[in-house]
């Protein structure tokens, strides 16, 4: 990669996006996207982040608050004190600060970006994947009715996603379940816990072997990875870790143990796309499948998590989603949308391939803020 001479301007911004529909998992429910979008301009080129922490501390510790706060009196100063500067010095002071993998994910997305768009190459280009068609996945909210969730099945089946996850809560799996089979026998199906079973509740887990899993996403504690090798051995389904992976050696320490047999690396989870990438080069070379999760993200996240799965260790379809399923007007252009045989295309164009509608932008921010760099 290239060196970037300085940085002239940043621009940080939070936006307050409606959902289509109102978005349940074991840890609540979520009516509106809101997004940390950090914007760093060069030579007049812009690159662009957006951080994939919630308003609320309930999926991770951060915040966008809490990013906030990191990036502008921690992360920005580094690249505001040097000159001539390479990602890779920028990434190496950055793991002076512990944590803030969200916060730090922002900054080297939007790094990323600038590069690229400097360079003239798209993103997937410059992290040295390869272009190919990218599979789609939805993740479906838990509802109060189990017809509901047959009906929002059948949609996404419709549309063709390669496979459909539905998130369960304890008590709320079974049932739902069984109707789903019932109904679609032949679907790739898998379930997504957000924590809420513990290890006392392995009798219950071991019934989720009748349903023909793709795998079961993160059944017990965020900060669990020993317990969750313990079920991992009565189960025949395989288990899939994603709030327990937080960095490389999470990830040496789930697969040492047995802990999983999948890992969702959602990218700003484990402090953004070049840790990403080791993750996956690891798990490749240590017989661990991974996908590329999704945090509800704006056309910037959206854009991001597609040039990931041009690397080949993505061998499993994503929570990689249309726009429409969860904004009616997003703040990029173009919209993601799922070809007729169920694939995505590629943004095209340099960088992250999507652009800013800057009016849009506007109509959607309720925080901005100019930090000077001279
Ligand atoms: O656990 O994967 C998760 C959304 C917000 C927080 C956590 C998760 C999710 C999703 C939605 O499952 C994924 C998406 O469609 O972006
Ligand atoms: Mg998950």
């Amino acid at each position: 990669m290239n060196r970037i001479d300085q940085i002239d301007s940043m621009e940080l911004f939070i936006i307050k996006l409606p959902l289509v529909e109102a978005f349940e998992t074991s840890l609540g429910a979520e009516t509106y996207k809101e997004a940390l979008l950090l914007k760093l301009k060069s030579e007049e080129i812009a690159g662009w982040g957006e951080c994939v922490a919630s308003p609320e501390p309930f999926y991770s510790s951060e915040t966008n608050e809490t990013a906030l706060h990191i990036i502008r009196t921690f992360l920005l100063p580094v690249i505001m004190k040097i000159k001539n500067f390479s990602l890779d010095e920028v990434l190496r002071a950055f793991e002076r600060i512990r944590g803030h993998n969200m916060a730090k994910a922002t900054v080297e997305n939007a790094l990323l970006d600038l590069q690229a768009k400097m360079q003239g190459i798209p993103l997937y280009e410059l992290i040295g994947g390869e272009k190919r068609d990218i599979m789609s996945g939805i993740s479906i909210g838990i509802k109060e009715d189990t017809d509901e969730l047959l009906e929002s099945i059948g949609q996404a089946v419709r549309k063709k996603y390669h496979r459909i996850k539905i998130k369960i809560k304890k008590g709320k799996e079974l049932e739902p379940l069984a109707r789903v089979r019932e109904n679609y026998p032949d679907i790739k199906l898998m379930v997504d816990a957000n924590a809420d079973y513990s290890i006392d509740d392995l009798e219950l887990l071991k019934q989720l072997d009748d349903y023909d899993l793709m795998m079961i996403e993160q059944p017990l504690a965020y900060d669990d990875i020993y317990f969750h090798s313990i079920i991992q051995k009565e189960l025949q389904t395989p288990i899939c870790l994603d709030e327990s992976i937080e960095s490389l050696n999470d990830v040496k320490t789930a697969i040492n143990l047995g802990s999983c047999q999948i890992i969702n690396i959602k990218q700003g989870r484990v402090g953004g796309i070049l840790s990403a990438i080791t993750i996956q080069n690891f798990c490749s070379s240590n017989g661990i499948k991974v996908w590329s999760g999704g945090m509800l993200e704006t056309g910037i996240g959206r854009a991001f998590n597609i040039h990931l799965q041009t690397l080949p260790g993505f061998t499993l379809p994503g929570d990689t989603s249309e726009t429409s399923r969860y904004f009616q007007e997003d703040i990029v252009e173009p919209n993601i949308t799922l070809r007729g045989d169920g694939f995505i295309d590629i943004p095209e164009g340099e960088g992250m391939g999507v652009q800013i509608i800057p009016e849009r932008l506007e109509h959607f921010t309720t925080f901005s803020e100019r930090i000077e760099t001279k």
